[in-house]
């Protein structure tokens, strides 16, 4: 398991976040609770064990045994970032993401705790920020700090693109862990 890689539900697809004990967490707009889910290779790889959207946008996956949490995530140039805690980056620090659609992308955290609206309704507690992203990114990590080696968050959704430039939101990372009781690996 490897942050930033592609995760299938069905017929979607969206992008793991990090790994913890059992399984990983995303972003809760991929899969309700249940929803069954297969890895980058299309391997089945396990089922939504929590999951909350709208409210907040976040989510566990129990994994079955073929796959092994590690802590990393892909840089999509041939090397992982080693995520060694989650300390969150204040604002105005740089923040890089990793996502199946559009690999690595970075940017600045510009606010925390923001509302946003979407289709489904509204979600709280969101970090904004300038790195772009696009569909599939969703559930994606979000890294800063030395050697962007502490977790901030799950990519959740935005505007722009990574052709013209966007605004991109996260959940924060650190409730999904309290929520499910939950340790990074
Ligand atoms: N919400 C999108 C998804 O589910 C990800 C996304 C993020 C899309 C930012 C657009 C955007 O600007 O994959």
């Amino acid at each position: 398991l490897r942050g930033g890689d592609a995760i299938y539900m069905g017929g979607g697809r969206c992008s793991l976040g990090f790994s913890v004990t059992g399984g990983y967490v995303t972003a809760g707009h991929c899969g309700t609770t249940g929803t069954a889910v297969s890895g980058f290779n299309r391997v089945a790889q396990g089922t939504f064990a929590g999951s909350v959207f709208p409210g907040n946008d976040y989510a566990w996956v129990r994994t079955n045994a073929n796959w092994t949490p590690r802590p990393w995530v892909n840089r999509y140039n041939g090397t992982n970032v080693i995520v060694k805690g989650s300390t969150q980056a204040a604002v105005g620090s740089q923040i890089c993401r990793s996502g199946s659609t559009t690999g690595w992308r970075c940017g600045t955290v510009q606010a925390f705790n923001q509302t946003v609206n979407y289709p489904q309704g509204q979600v709280r507690g969101l970090t904004r920020t300038n790195a772009c992203a696009e569909g599939g990114d969703s559930g994606g990590s979000w890294v800063a700090g030395s050697g962007f080696g502490q977790a901030q968050g799950v990519t959740s959704g935005g505007s722009g693109n990574c052709s013209s430039g966007g605004t991109t939101y996260f959940q924060p990372v650190n409730p999904i862990l309290s929520r499910y009781g939950l340790t990074l690996t």
